[in-house]
């Protein structure tokens, strides 16, 4: 169905009068649209003009109450019911979308949960630990099951984007705070995260719920680079992933103690001054999703003190190509590909 549209609607077309092209809006997913980075994203997306903007949430109601509060125009937004914290969902989601005809120019992936206070963990539906289930294996499968249509999109310049993040980078000083990413030999992974048979942890140790968020950006990143390598050639799609900047008044540390809570904006705008407000974070996750200069492919973007775009470098396991195949390899068993 989706071909059938993108077909009948070109994205570019050439009218008969003056010549002059005309490109069609460009079709945007972003999951976790309805806080945070997805929703100033979604907002400086839609209100370009240039884009219908599907916010893929697992709250309807919250997500259509923040786009009316973003002020965002009706007529620039669909809210189609995501919940990445389930397989099942991510498989109706997908068969919503496709059949809704609708062409897919651009998927990012933004949604996230942190419980860097949790002392048991939490499971999604499969029985997969919360953070890398939701973050990493959600993510997966959806990307995975939307490349063809991906592929399909005839707009100039089709991305998929996978947020990640400094912390799950080793070499910052903001990867080196305790406790640090580290996937290990994936044994827990492995295993199916289930805290059964397996652990809860990708690298096989005791549940700890910041390190396993840090882990799952860590897969986010990798994820992003195994696309490319697989994919950027044969289909030209643009794989790329950011970190955005530290937005520390986000609802990402809504779990977190209330005394962090107060200190870490402070903390972030005036010591580290790595801070970044949620409008300005959207702006730049969507130049990532559509600006024209930012094409290529297997990109991790960050900005400098000016608020301009540099490619940087990911850490030595962050980028590590052997790790990344496995870790394609062990979540498409998970999510049921393989
Ligand atoms: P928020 O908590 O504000 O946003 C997270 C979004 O994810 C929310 O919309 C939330 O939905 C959604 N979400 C969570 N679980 C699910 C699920 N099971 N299914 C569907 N949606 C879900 O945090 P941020 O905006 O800060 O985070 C956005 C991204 O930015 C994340 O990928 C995060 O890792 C990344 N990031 C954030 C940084 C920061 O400093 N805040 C720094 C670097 C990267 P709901 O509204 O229903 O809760
Ligand atoms: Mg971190 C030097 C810069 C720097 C930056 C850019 C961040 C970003 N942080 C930095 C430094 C430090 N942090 C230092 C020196 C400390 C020790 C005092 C510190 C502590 C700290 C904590 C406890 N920072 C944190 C936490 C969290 O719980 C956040 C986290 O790890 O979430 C996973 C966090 C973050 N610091 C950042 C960023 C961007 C985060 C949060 C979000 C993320 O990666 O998504």
């Amino acid at each position: 169905m989706a071909q059938t549209t993108a077909t009948a609607t070109p994205a570019i077309t050439r009218s008969s009068m003056d010549g002059k092209k005309t490109i069609r809006k460009g079709s945007v997913i972003i999951t976790g649209a309805s806080s945070g980075l997805g929703l100033a994203t979604a907002k400086a997306l839609a209100e370009t003009g240039k884009w219908h903007v599907i916010m893929a949430c697992r709250d309807f109601l919250k997500a259509e109450r923040a786009a009316k509060s973003a002020g965002m125009s009706k007529e620039n937004y669909t809210i189609m019911h995501l919940d990445l914290a389930s397989l099942d969902s991510v498989r109706q989601f997908v068969d919503s979308y496709k059949q809704s005809g609708r062409p897919l120019d651009v998927l990012v992936c933004n949604a996230a949960v942190y419980q860097p206070t949790a002392k048991e963990p939490s499971f999604t539906a499969e029985g997969f630990e919360l953070s890398v289930g939701t973050n990493h294996l959600g993510h997966f499968l959806l990307s995975r099951l939307l490349l063809d249509d991906l592929k399909q999109s005839d707009y100039p310049s089709k991305r998929l984007i996978i947020v990640g993040s400094i912390t799950g980078n080793t070499n910052t000083l903001a990867g080196n705070v305790p406790p640090k990413a580290n996937l290990g030999d994936l044994r827990g992974l492995a295993g199916g995260l289930n805290g059964l048979n397996s652990s809860t942890m990708i690298d096989g140790g005791e549940l700890d719920g910041a390190k396993a968020y840090k882990d799952s950006k860590v897969c986010n990143m990798l994820t992003m680079q195994e696309f490319h390598r697989r994919f950027h050639e044969e289909t030209g799609i643009t794989f790329a992933s950011l970190y955005p900047g530290c937005i520390a008044t986000s609802g990402l540390f809504r779990e977190h103690i209330p005394l962090f809570r107060l200190l870490f904006p402070p903390f972030q705008k005036y010591i580290t001054k790595g801070f970044v407000s949620e409008d300005e974070a959207g702006k730049r996750l969507a130049q990532v999703a559509s600006d024209p200069s930012l094409t290529k492919s297997g990109v991790y973007w960050s900005w400098n003190k000016a608020s301009a775009s540099f490619e940087n470098q990911l850490s030595q396991e962050a980028s590590d190509q052997e790790k990344a195949r496995k870790i394609w390899e062990v979540s498409e068993k998970l999510v049921g590909l393989a």
